[in-house]
């Protein structure tokens, strides 16, 4: 078993996600619905499950379940049109209690963050202690359970969450890791589909510490840069810190790029890598309360050869869609093309998002809502929501 880092070893990471989020929030409200199986279900009337009760999770009711199949497996399931509003008022105020127990705090969707507690040992000396408390002030405060998983870094505090839900409390300090992955289906561990997991089973690997030993260039050879991915997951390293909101220290761009797992000059495909990488830029200025106007294209050939063309916009942006626009363009505007190893997109010349948004006050509020819708939207398409159907009030 590898080493983990000695820098991660001081580190106490907190993952917090609330429990069947959507479902328990309307269980919550309604007496009717509670200790009963619940579906959570957006407005379209081919919608599928967004949040099932562990009630109806006894049934084997599942997110992303359509909704004929859930009613399938549970006849007596509620179905309860999703309200989103709601959700992101209820949001707000699990962070906004989280907020008072670390200020490093990291909103990772509209129902999980990551808190680094590491700085606030002289305040909460037991980690335990205060995934407590939090369980508690949420608790009594909203009504609402959560699971809380401590690790030395965000991967094992991620995976110790999953594992105690509902309710849950599942603490890995460092020295216990290698024993928690070993004991740590690879069904289990986020971003692991059935597909990736018949290829790793194929290999001889079942648990997450499996993973962990099996040789890192076997596992690049088979996955590619995923392959890296899974074998410091494996290992239970990850190094990445928890970024507060809007606190990316003092960007001048921000760029994201991939290299495209074969080299290809399939415009369709090309287009699917730019929008991605549009949104990944979009979501990161809207953390970060930023609009960009500039907006840099790069790519490298399968040559090696390398070009970065960039375009103003007229306006001020921080929509995926529309910094995806003038990417598009300024590869179209490409003339001597050969198939693409690497894409990037960045933006550049930013200024401050300030006074877009009047129903809330407080700067966090407002990235913690952005980061929120957009972690919705990536799971839900369902609902679609305006900013005049939001009537919440800070806190
Ligand atoms: P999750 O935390 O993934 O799910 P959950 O909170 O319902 O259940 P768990 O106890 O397993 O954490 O997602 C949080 C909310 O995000 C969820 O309540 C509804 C929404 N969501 C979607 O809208 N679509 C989806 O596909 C998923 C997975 C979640
Ligand atoms: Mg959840």
């Amino acid at each position: 078993m590898g080493k983990l880092k000695a820098r991660d070893e001081r580190k106490v990471i907190l993952h917090v996600d609330m429990d069947a989020f959507f479902a328990s929030v309307e269980q919550r409200r309604n007496n009717r619905l509670r200790g009963k199986p619940v579906a959570v279900c957006g407005k379209a009337p081919r919608t599928g499950v967004a949040s099932a009760s562990y009630e109806a999770r006894a049934f084997g009711v599942r997110a992303n379940m359509s909704l004929y199949e859930a009613r399938r497996r549970c006849p007596e399931l509620l179905c309860v049109e999703g309200d989103l509003p709601r959700y992101i008022a209820a949001s707000i105020r699990v962070m906004g209690i989280l907020r008072e127990f670390s200020p490093h705090i990291e909103v990772a969707s509209i129902d999980e963050a990551f808190l680094d507690m590491t700085r606030c040992r002289l305040l909460f000396p037991s980690p335990r202690g205060v995934a407590e408390a939090i369980k508690k002030r949420i608790f009594d405060d909203l009504g609402l359970t959560c699971s809380v998983g401590v690790g030395p870094n965000k991967l094992v505090a991620k995976l110790a969450s999953s594992q105690g839900k509902p309710d849950g409390l599942k603490i890995v300090p460092a020295p216990g890791v290698p024993h928690f992955l070993d004991n740590l289906p690879i069904d289990q561990v986020w971003g692991i589909g059935p597909k990736r997991e018949e290829a790793l089973r194929s290999l001889g690997i079942q648990s997450c510490g499996d993973l962990g030993r099996f040789p890192a260039h076997l596992l690049k050879e088979r996955f590619g840069s995923v392959g890296e991915r899974l074998h410091h997951m494996g290992l239970g390293i990850d190094e990445t810190p928890v970024i507060p909101l809007g606190r990316e220290p003092d960007p001048k761009s921000f760029g994201h790029f991939v290299t495209v797992p074969e080299d290809t000059d399939d415009p369709r495909i090309i287009s699917g890598f730019l929008l991605r990488l549009s949104e990944q830029v979009g979501r990161r200025l809207r953390r970060n309360g930023l609009l960009g106007r500039r907006i840099a294209l790069t790519v490298r050939f399968s040559d090696f050869s390398a070009l970065t063309r960039q375009k103003t916009a007229v306006y001020p942006l921080m929509s995926g869609k529309e910094i995806y626009r003038l990417s598009l363009g300024i590869w179209n505007s490409i003339g001597d093309k050969k198939p693409v190893r690497l894409l990037g997109v960045t933006v550049s010349k930013f200024q401050r998002a300030s006074n877009q948004f009047p129903l809330f006050s407080r700067p966090d509020n407002v990235a913690a809502l952005w980061e929120a819708l957009d972690r919705v939207n990536d799971k839900y398409g369902d609902f679609t929501l305006t900013w005049g159907s939001l009537h919440l009030s800070p806190r």
